[in-house]
């Protein structure tokens, strides 16, 4: 995942993770995904996504973005889990 071994993970690496990941999913499993996504984000059931509710969309994105980024951050020795050890050495950064 960390390609250029540095501590941080770009962008770009996020979105080629992503993207293989979505790509090893069946497409059943997406349309599921999708669909509870979707309504999820469609709070007033009203079968669309409008702007106001669009703006959650991009909130919980981000959300997951950071989340996904300081798990990479917290994972020092990439073993794909945080440690206990590794929790403690970052959990005052955060
Ligand atoms: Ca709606
Ligand atoms: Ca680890």
């Amino acid at each position: 995942m960390d390609l250029d071994n540095s501590e941080k993970i770009s962008k770009f690496q996020f979105s080629n993770w992503f993207t293989r990941k979505i790509k090893s999913m069946s497409s059943s499993k997406i349309d599921s995904a999708m669909r509870k996504l979707f309504t999820k984000f469609d709070t007033d059931k009203s079968n669309f996504i409008d702007r106001k509710e669009f703006k959650c969309v991009f909130t919980w994105l981000q959300y997951y973005f950071d989340a996904y980024y300081q798990f990479q951050y917290m994972d020092k020795d990439k073993s794909g889990t945080v440690s206990l050890k590794e929790f403690k050495a970052k959990a005052n950064d955060l």
